[in-house]
């Protein structure tokens, strides 16, 4: 009785969230398999549903991240809600420095590139994007906007991650 009725809760709600999503844009990392999420020097995807700590970044035009600057405790998953409060697009990509610095350089040579990869959010003016990540290594690491221009006119911020 008890398992027939845990069964018939998961089927409602999972019919609840099917009519939900129906006509949206499927969130950021909708249908990832985050148990086989990439390792990266940074950390790893994770399940944004299963953060306990919510951070909102708002990015502006004058091409700044607000936090520009956050501390993370290792393998806690975060869930980061990018918020775009300028005008033209902006994106959240986590990264190490040096990644950052050599997708930025990319980017510029190929100004209409598309990239998408678990790592990264792209957020339209007046929108805002969802990024679930879990940090496995403790170090600095960083978010950048990659728009070009952006990354060079400073739009970047650092994630402190401790042991
Ligand atoms: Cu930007």
């Amino acid at each position: 009785m008890r398992l027939w009725l845990a069964a018939a809760i998961i089927a409602a709600s999972a019919a609840t969230g099917a009519a939900l999503g129906h006509g949206e844009k499927p969130p950021a990392g909708k249908g990832v398999d985050y148990s086989r999420a990439e390792q990266m020097p940074f950390g790893r995807a994770a399940d944004p549903k299963k953060a306990r700590r919510t951070v909102r970044v708002e990015m502006t035009d004058r091409m700044r991240f607000h936090p520009a600057e956050i501390t993370i405790k290792r393998g806690e998953v975060v869930r980061f809600v990018p918020v775009n409060k300028g005008q033209v697009m902006h994106e959240m990509v986590l990264g190490t420095m040096d990644e950052l610095q050599k997708h930025a350089e990319l980017m510029k040579k190929h100004p209409g590139m598309e990239h998408d990869e678990p790592h990264m959010a792209h957020v339209a003016p007046g929108h805002q994007g969802e990024l679930g990540w879990q940090f496995t290594t403790a170090g600095e690491f960083f978010y950048g906007c990659l728009i070009p221009g952006h990354f060079e006119a400073g739009m970047i911020g650092k994630v402190k991650v401790t042991p």
